[in-house]
């Protein structure tokens, strides 16, 4: 039986149960890794003087975590160079942030080199090999130069942009080619995998074969969609776990019976922080009566802090929060909490549990975890509303949200309203509607989907060899 490598940026440790403290996303790649064996390969967050490429080996119950230290040079031109200052801002549709220098293209490569130097060695013949995320795209080449003749798959948790955004990146085409060296291509949306093949198509000149193989220069990769979700039964215990029950009841308590519009998300620019802010405020603009019923509760914890962008919108952010609260608060009300730090996951589901409206409003969202573990929290009897942006991945399987373009303050001030005097059973029939879907295309469904897929290709095909 094939053991499985999983790739990706950061890698989480074996902890042998279900903690509380960790994201779906690691939940489903440890049990996926204790199912087949095998090693989680990555960097260790930490820096070294000159890279060495030695291996810090952690073997957990059912799986080693393998990890690497880089340079400072790595992680600038890699980290907070290339993919999070130019790839980041391109794939979330923000060509006005994204920074195109030719270092961190280059910093890029030779991380991904480094990378594929490192782990090549822990690679076995039967292995399959499954690389996650935007961090990461040049790997599955580096490995085939190698001469790993592997099963390798590559998932990506990011939209994937329209051509003519793509092509604004210099070596965009470049880029796209060593993607072929994958035999297996996973995206969230079909909307983001037809951007690819439309990129790979109209701008390469590949050829689609079947419908889901696209041919390039002799080779072939195979593309799939496959929207990840969340562990719904590990949310459940979480929403039913004493703290979360705890966190309910304080919140309500703290609501003095005004109804919480609730925000969760990483402060960053393509979670639309700031429309959705300006999109509460004309709610309050516009709806005098009913706004001091409700308040807004957005916790942000901070990210990426050593890039610039982000420090700009977490100032942003502080001053439209304070003249929101200087314009509207009242001796007995603040319309907005704003609040710049994380929470334990079962602190998060009684504080969903407790909102009456979730707000998700990102510009743009591979998929967003959020949206759905707002639906898992809720009470079956008394759920609230999700607002949802159409522009998040998880769009495409939640229709009966209410959905909402995030760029329009007055979409997202009609949708507070109409949320807010939704009668019970239609809450009920949107929230049931959609939390079948949580529960049959849950994380477990994500990760088989993809290495089911993945499986699936001859090994020794193609492939094999190819540079
Ligand atoms: C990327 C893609 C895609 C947030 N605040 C706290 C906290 N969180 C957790 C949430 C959720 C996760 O972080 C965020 O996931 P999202 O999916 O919403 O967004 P990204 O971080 O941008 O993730 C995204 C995802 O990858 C998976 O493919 O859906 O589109 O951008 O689980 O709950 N967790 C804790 N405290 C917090 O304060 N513990």
């Amino acid at each position: 039986m094939s053991r499985l490598i999983v790739i990706s940026n950061r890698v989480s440790a074996p902890t042998g149960s279900h903690s509380g403290a960790q994201g779906g996303l690691a939940v489903a790649l440890q049990a996926a890794l204790a199912e087949m064996g095998g090693i989680w390969f990555g960097w260790s967050g930490e820096q070294t003087d000159a890279f060495t490429g030695q291996v810090n080996l952690h073997r957990g119950d059912g799986y080693t975590t393998a990890t690497v230290d880089l340079e400072e040079q790595d992680i600038e031109e890699y980290y907070n160079g290339y993919a999070n200052r130019t790839l980041w801002p391109l794939f979330h549709y923000r060509i006005d942030l994204a920074e195109y220098e030719r270092g961190f293209a280059g910093g890029y490569q030779r991380a991904n080199e480094r990378f594929a130097e490192t782990v090549r060695p822990l690679v076995e013949e039967e292995d399959a090999v499954w690389i996650q995320d935007y961090h990461m795209i040049p790997l599955g080449q580096e490995l085939r130069n190698r001469g790993c003749a592997n099963r390798i798959g590559f998932f990506l948790h990011t939209p994937w942009p329209p051509r003519r955004l793509l092509g604004t990146l210099p070596e965009a085409a470049e880029l796209v080619e060593t993607m072929f060296a994958y035999d297996l291509i996973g995206f969230h949306t079909q909307e983001w995998l037809e951007s690819f093949c439309d990129f790979a198509q109209r701008d390469m000149g590949a050829e689609i074969e079947d419908g889901d193989v696209i041919r390039y220069r002799g080779r072939s990769v195979r593309v799939i969609v496959c929207p990840i979700g969340i562990d719904a039964g590990e949310f459940r215990t979480l929403s039913d776990s004493e703290t979360a029950r705890d966190t309910f009841r304080q919140m309500k308590l703290s609501a003095t019976g005004r109804s919480m519009i609730v925000g969760v998300d990483r402060l960053d620019y393509s979670k639309g922080l700031e429309e959705r802010f300006l999109g509460y405020e004309r709610f309050l603009r516009e709806h005098p009566e009913t706004r001091k019923e409700v308040f807004l509760l957005q916790i942000a914890p901070p990210s990426r802090a050593a890039v610039e962008t982000y420090q700009r919108i977490r100032n942003v952010l502080e001053t439209l929060s304070g003249r929101i609260n200087g314009e509207h608060a009242d001796l007995d009300w603040v319309p907005i909490r704003y609040v710049n730090q994380g929470y334990s996951r079962d602190v998060l589901a009684g504080v969903y549990r407790a909102s009456k409206i979730g707000l998700v409003t990102p510009l743009r969202d591979g998929m967003n975890l959020v949206a759905k573990e707002y639906v898992a929290a809720q009470d079956p009897e008394d759920p609230g509303v999700l607002i949802l942006s159409r522009f998040a991945g998880a769009a495409a399987q939640m229709e009966e949200a209410v959905l909402v373009n995030p760029y329009s303050a007055e979409e997202i001030s009609d949708a507070i309203l109409q949320a807010l005097r939704m009668p019970r059973a239609e809450r009920i029939r949107r929230w049931r509607a959609m939390m079948d879907g949580i529960e049959r295309e849950d994380v477990l469904w994500w990760r088989k989907r993809f290495t089911d897929a993945l499986l699936e290709v001859p090994l020794a095909g193609p492939k094999a060899g190819a540079t």
